[in-house]
């Protein structure tokens, strides 16, 4: 721990709110990015371009934003949270050009703008999301990340199974093949598996870098899984009542496509009150950390009341 006072980025980020923080990020990131998918002659180029393309200059960055807050409330230095987060959106955009791709959910929008496959074509959208998911762990193995090994192999690992048999490949399967009739429960695994443990890696990432004690770990990833089910919760109410140009993509994907969403489980009304809930579990999670954590909760907030 106690890395914060040498980074003055964190000081100079002292109470500012969350949107200005967040464009200060989004700023941040994308120079990280375009750094590490450097634009590319010849045919390697069009991949370069695809990858450029899903991960630069879009996405609200609430991921990165986690990662950064919880890094900042356990002393870790910016410049180190933010190259994790470089690599959380790089996995993050991974996961939505496949679940764009027309054997997934087969969307021709998002973020405002056509999917990977529409824009490039499918060959070359498998190949981008490949390359992404990748470039996420060289980033975390990389000594600018941190100069201890034994910290770079224990994100390396999380974010491995993060991602896989028992984290974002098994949501993704779960929603592919819903159980009919799943219950509340079961909605809720696949809700948490398919966005909560990349939402909880975020927070993981940056006790990690904080080298924390474990009970303020648990603690954070206790808030990191209540915040993870309000923003998916959050996700499936604006399917049914936000609106496609503000949101970025196709709306009411859910009721055509007959999915098991928490909107259609709980009905809307029971959805938008349980979302309510997650987010203040969230605060009182929180309690703990006095106002250190208030971007932290001001993150829960946020998850639960968005338009995007
Ligand atoms: C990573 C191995 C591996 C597999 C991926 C395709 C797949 C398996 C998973 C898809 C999971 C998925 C698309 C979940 C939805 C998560 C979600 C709510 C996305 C929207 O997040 P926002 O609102 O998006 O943060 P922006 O555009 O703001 O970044």
């Amino acid at each position: 721990m106690g890395h914060a006072e040498d980074d003055k980025t964190f000081t100079q980020w002292a109470d500012i709110s969350l949107a200005a923080r967040l464009s200060t990020l989004q700023r941040d990131l994308d120079v990280l990015l375009a750094e590490l998918i450097p634009d590319r002659a010849g045919p390697a180029g069009r991949l370069s371009e695809a990858m450029r393309y899903a991960v630069i200059g879009g996405g609200k960055r609430l991921r990165s934003l986690l990662c950064v807050s919880v890094a900042e409330l356990v002393g870790a230095p910016y410049v180190q949270a933010l190259r994790v987060s470089a690599a959380i959106e790089c996995i993050h955009a991974q996961s939505l050009i496949h679940d764009d791709l027309p054997c997934m959910d087969d969307d021709d929008m998002r973020r405002g703008k056509p999917t990977v496959h529409r824009a490039f074509d499918e060959a070359t959208a498998v190949l981008a999301g490949d390359a992404l998911l990748a470039l996420a762990f060289e980033i975390l193995a990389d000594e600018a990340t941190h100069p201890d090994a034994v910290v770079r192999a224990t994100l390396v690992s999380a974010l491995a199974r993060t991602i896989g048999q028992n984290g974002l490949a098994a949501g993704q399967m779960l929603d592919l093949y819903p159980q009919v009739d799943a219950s509340r429960e079961q909605l809720l695994e696949c809700e948490m598996l398919k966005t909560g443990t990349l939402i909880r890696f975020a927070a993981e990432a940056g006790s990690i870098l904080g080298q924390c004690d474990s009970s303020t770990r648990s603690r954070l990833l206790r808030y990191a899984d209540l915040l993870g089910l309000a923003f998916q919760l959050r996700d499936d109410v604006l399917d049914r009542i936000g609106q496609a140009e503000v949101v970025g993509k196709r709306l009411n994907k859910d009721a055509d496509a007959g999915r098991q969403s928490a909107v259609q489980v709980l009905g809307l009304g029971e959805a938008q009150r349980q979302t309510e809930m997650f987010a203040k579990g969230c605060v009182q999670e929180l309690a703990g950390f006095g106002g250190k954590a208030r971007m932290l909760s001001d993150i829960a907030v946020f998850a639960a009341s968005r338009m995007h």
